[in-house]
């Protein structure tokens, strides 16, 4: 089986990050092969990064496909154009974000999201709607590091997350953690060990899902609003997107 693992920033050094944590979880005769895009932002930060990540996303998808991948994983907390994923895909396609706060949701009553910037918590917030856990999160939470900066050492950012998280543990009443990038990855079983409640990562929470959708022999339906988009010319930078023919 193949899941192919889309961090949709351009960071490489967290696309390797990215990849060692689905490898950690995936089971015998799993293939990940972890990538970023050629295209897009350095890290994804608001609507306007998410947006053009997008593009680059949707090229690996389509790359994807014509390579006979299984199921995909998108690596970035804002589950970055998943329905446009799911459209392109015959396999399974899962978000970070999504399979993080389900996946909680199984743990514990209650989950808190700990993120990076404040400027991103209103895109948790609408996928916590969105995806219909309103009851079970408790708040999202920043804790001001960008993403990028989860990488240097000299951030500290796991003390600062740390921190974070103990004060959601003793103010939010919630019972588990939902780290709120993918960049958080590597920090999650330290983190858990540390705190004592489940801190769940949604890299490895995806590709877990998305394994045993592939073994159930469970795809995207090709029924309705994920049928393959609808053959017409693009037009300019995003010509060579233009969706030629159906699925099946
Ligand atoms: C993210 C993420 O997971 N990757 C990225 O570039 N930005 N999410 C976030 N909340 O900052």
């Amino acid at each position: 089986m193949r899941i192919k693992v889309i961090n949709p920033n351009t960071s490489r050094s967290m696309t390797e990050l990215i990849g060692a944590a689905a490898r950690s979880v995936a089971g015998p005769g799993v293939e990940i092969e972890a990538v970023s895009p050629q295209h897009g932002p350095a890290s994804i930060e608001g609507h306007y990064d998410e947006a053009l990540a997008c593009v680059g996303l949707l090229e690996e998808v389509r790359r994807g496909e014509a390579d006979g991948v299984d199921a995909y994983v998108i690596a970035c907390f804002g589950d970055p154009g998943l329905d446009a994923a799911r459209e392109v895909a015959r396999g399974p396609v899962l978000g970070v974000a999504e399979a993080a706060m389900r996946c909680a949701s199984y743990l514990a009553t209650g989950f808190s999201v700990v993120t990076t910037l404040k400027r991103t918590v209103v895109i948790a917030e609408h996928l916590v709607d969105r995806y219909g856990l309103r009851g079970h999160c408790r708040r999202v939470r920043a804790c001001e590091i960008p993403v990028l900066e989860l990488e240097n050492p000299e951030s500290d950012a796991y003390r600062t997350i740390l921190a974070e998280c103990r004060r959601a543990l003793s103010e939010d009443d919630c019972g588990a953690i939902v780290l709120g990038c993918a960049g958080m990855a590597d920090l999650c079983q330290r983190l858990s060990d540390e705190l004592g409640v489940p801190v769940i990562d949604g890299v490895a929470a995806a590709t877990v899902t998305a394994e045993g959708l592939v073994r159930a022999r469970l795809a995207t339906s090709k029924l309705g609003d994920y049928a393959s988009p609808l053959p017409k010319a693009y037009s300019g930078v995003v010509a060579a997107f233009a969706p030629v023919a159906a699925v099946r």
